[in-house]
C-alpha cells in the first residue's frame, strides 16, 4: 500500500515536471512561428482609384515596394467607390490576409467593416486620408498634413495676391479627409482682402476640374484673379479652360495648387502655374514597414507625418529631372 501511494506521487510529480516544461516550451515555440518577416507577410490593399497623377505614383510605389521587399500583395482599385472599397476589405478579411491598407476615399461611414478586421484579428493601417472612427479600430495613420498644405496654400495665394480680389476655389472629392482639410488650412491663413466668390467640387480629376472652371469663368469672367485648386490635376483642366476662354493662366488668374506632380513642374516652366505645395505620395516604403510592425505585434503612433515642401515655377526647371512623380 505505502509503496503504491509512493509510486502514484512519483508519477505525479513527474507528470507535474513533464506537464510545466513542456507547457513553457510550446508558447515560446509558438512565437517562433509567428514572428511574419517581409517575405512571409501577405497584405491586402484597398486602394482608391486612379483620378489623378498624385494616385498614379501612390499605387506605383505601393506595388514596386512590394515587389522589391518580397511582399505578397493582394492589391485592388475601387475606381473611386466607397462600397467597392468596403467590398474588398470584406475580402481580404476573408482570405486572412495579415494585415489590410487602405486610403479611405471620404472620412465617414467605417466603423462596420474596420470592426469586422478588428474582431478577425487583423491590423488596419490607412495610407494616404484618414477615416473618422475610433482609435482602436486602425492601428495607425500613414499621411499628409492636409490642414499645414492648405495653409502654405492660402500664404502663398496672399503674396500673389498683395492688393486682394475674388478668387474661386476647386475643392477635391467631396467629404474626403485632403478637401476638407484643405478647405478648412486655406482658409486659417488667407488675407481679409481676398474673397473666395465660389467654391466647387471637381472630385480631384482633369476632366472635372476643366469643367468647373469654365462655369466659373462663364459666371465671374475676368472678375476672378485667382484659383486655389487642391490638387494639380484640376488646375491642369482649370489652365485649359482659362487659355480657352481667352485669358493667361499665371498672370491674369493666379493659381496655387496641391500635389507637386510632374505635370505641376511643366505648367510652371511654362509659366501657367504659380506655386505648388508639395504632397508626398511615395508611401510604399514607410507602409510596409508599419505593416510589418503591427503584425508582430508594435504600438504604433496615431499618426506618422510625411514631409513635404513648395516649389516655385524659378527654379522647377533644375528640379523636374530629379522629381520621382
Ligand atoms: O492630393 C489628389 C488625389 O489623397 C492626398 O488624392 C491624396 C489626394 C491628392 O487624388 O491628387
Amino acid at each position: 500500500m505505502r509503496k503504491l501511494s509512493l509510486l502514484l506521487i512519483a508519477l505525479m510529480a513527474f507528470f507535474v515536471v513533464v506537464g510545466c516544461s513542456s507547457g513553457s516550451d510550446e508558447p515560446a515555440a509558438d512565437e517562433a512561428a509567428e514572428a511574419k518577416t517581409m517575405e512571409t507577410l501577405v497584405v491586402g490593399y484597398a486602394q482608391i482609384g486612379a483620378e489623378s497623377e498624385w494616385r498614379t505614383a501612390n499605387t506605383a510605389s505601393i506595388k514596386e515596394t512590394a515587389a522589391q521587399l518580397g511582399v505578397d500583395l493582394k492589391f485592388s482599385d475601387a475606381q473611386q467607390k466607397q462600397e467597392n472599397q468596403i467590398a474588398a476589405i470584406r475580402s481580404y478579411i476573408a482570405e486572412g490576409v495579415d494585415v489590410i491598407g487602405f486610403s479611405p476615399v471620404v472620412e465617414t461611414g467605417w466603423e462596420t467593416v474596420l470592426q469586422e478586421a478588428k474582431d478577425a484579428g487583423i491590423p488596419v493601417i490607412m495610407v494616404d486620408r484618414r477615416a473618422d472612427v475610433p482609435r482602436d479600430l486602425y492601428a495607425t495613420y500613414l499621411g499628409s498634413d492636409f490642414v499645414a498644405e492648405g495653409r502654405k496654400a492660402g500664404d502663398e495665394m496672399n503674396r500673389l495676391l498683395p492688393e486682394g480680389g475674388k478668387i474661386v476655389e476647386l475643392v477635391g472629392t467631396v467629404g474626403s479627409a485632403p478637401a476638407n482639410d484643405r478647405y478648412s488650412g486655406f482658409r486659417e491663413t488667407l488675407a481679409d482682402n481676398i474673397e473666395i466668390i465660389d467654391s466647387q467640387s471637381g472630385d480631384f480629376t482633369r476632366a472635372q476640374g476643366k469643367e468647373v472652371m469654365e462655369a466659373f469663368l462663364k459666371n465671374y469672367g475676368d472678375e476672378i484673379v485667382g484659383l486655389y485648386a487642391h490638387n494639380d490635376d484640376m488646375a491642369i483642366g482649370a489652365i485649359q479652360a482659362i487659355e480657352e476662354f481667352g485669358l493667361v493662366p499665371g498672370v491674369d488668374i493666379k493659381i496655387v495648387s496641391i500635389d507637386a506632380v510632374r505635370g505641376a513642374f511643366e505648367a510652371m516652366i511654362d509659366g501657367k502655374l504659380n506655386v505648388t505645395v508639395e504632397c508626398n505620395p511615395l508611401l510604399g516604403p514607410q507602409f510596409y514597414d508599419l505593416a510589418l510592425r503591427a503584425v508582430n505585434g508594435e504600438q504604433l503612433p496615431e499618426w506618422v507625418p510625411s514631409e513635404e515642401s513648395v516649389y516655385y515655377p524659378d527654379n522647377a526647371a533644375d528640379l523636374l529631372p530629379e522629381r520621382q512623380y
